[in-house]
């Protein structure tokens, strides 16, 4: 990011989207993080048990959660709690007990109280619990490829009331490419967390891998999370994690969470969904040819001498 204090940022976001958003240092939050949050946060009391899903938006987090649940709990038939009310998304409200103007940060109770707790977060590494470094819960950061990202992102942009409104994928676009969409510069998650990859608690992992090579995913987190499974076990947490499955699935499908999964805007008159359409891909209907290599330019500079890069398709 060229400019990186608050002023300057505020400057270079769209006027219509300035009432909906936190910028926090260089960095730019969704409504629903509360200014009273941050340091509340940053200082979580973190436990060894803890497990964090970590992601840059629309990476594959809830794919994420819904397998990183089953290989700790178990498949759990028959429990109709919905996976994310298994979840305390950090930097959410709906997650917080109580706050007031003094900073105060509670988990609420019933989260707070389980173990593991699980964890799901998009917030960027230096407004992350100090004590993730030194007390080392497992830590799962999920990657996606840049252009991918950002579409679905979009669309969740276009359909969900706690996001702000674009005027349109242009202006998405580059906001995106000036790291000033809600919850931060894509370049600043991954990069961060892929030079932490080889660290024993943390597992990087990619979406196109997910999708490349199901079974071996879920083998990998579960090595990495060092819970064993039989090969019925596995089998049923493949099938329990497919696209459609997810879908399908009422206590998993974020559409059927109004609080923290989908709070429709009235203009999200197609019914487009959380769960949109889960492949490798998509931005090749979104990039123009022009976007697309001015992206793949700036991906270059951003990302040279890191060794981390992407399947686009
Ligand atoms: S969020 O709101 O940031 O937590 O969203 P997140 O869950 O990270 O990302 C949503 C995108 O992940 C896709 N998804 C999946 N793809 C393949 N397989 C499975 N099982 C799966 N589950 C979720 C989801 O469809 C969103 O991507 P798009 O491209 O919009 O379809």
């Amino acid at each position: 990011m060229a400019n990186c204090d608050r002023e300057s940022v505020y400057l270079q976001l769209p006027q219509q989207i300035k009432s909906n958003v936190l910028v926090e240092g260089n960095t730019v939050l969704p409504g629903f993080v509360k200014k009273r949050y941050i340091n509340g946060i940053r200082e979580l009391n973190v436990r060894g048990t803890d497990v964090f899903v970590i992601t840059w938006p629309k990476s594959g987090t809830t794919w994420m959660q819904h397998m990183v649940v089953q290989i700790i709990r178990g498949e759990e038939q028959g429990d109709d709690q919905h996976l994310f009310r298994k979840w305390i998304f950090l930097e959410h409200s709906i997650n917080v007990q109580d706050t007031d103007s003094e900073g105060q940060y509670t988990l609420s109770e019933g989260q707070d109280s389980t173990d593991p707790r699980l964890f799901k977060t998009h917030l960027v590494p230096r407004l992350l619990p100090r004590q993730l470094t030194e007390k080392t819960p497992k830590q799962i950061f999920v990657a996606r490829n840049p252009k991918d990202a950002a579409v679905s992102f979009f669309h969740f942009c276009n359909i969900n009331k706690a996001l702000p409104n674009y005027a349109g994928w242009d202006e998405f676009l580059d906001q995106f490419c000036k790291g000033l969409l809600p919850h931060g510069d894509w370049f600043e998650h991954n990069i961060y967390w892929w030079e932490r990859r080889n660290e024993t608690n943390v597992l990087f992992i990619k979406y196109e891998d997910m999708k490349k090579d199901l079974r071996a995913s879920v083998l990998e987190v579960s090595q990495f999370l060092a819970k064993s499974l039989t090969d019925e076990q596995l089998d049923n947490i493949c099938e329990n994690v497919t696209f459609n499955n997810m879908r399908k699935n009422p206590n998993v499908n974020p559409d059927s969470e109004g609080g923290l999964g989908t709070n429709w805007k009235k203009s999200n008159a197609n019914h487009l969904t959380f769960l949109r359409k889960g492949i490798v891909g998509d931005w090749k209907n979104w990039f123009t040819v022009t976007q697309s290599e001015k992206f793949d330019e700036l991906s270059r500079q951003k990302l040279a001498g890191t060794g981390l890069s992407f399947t686009f398709e």
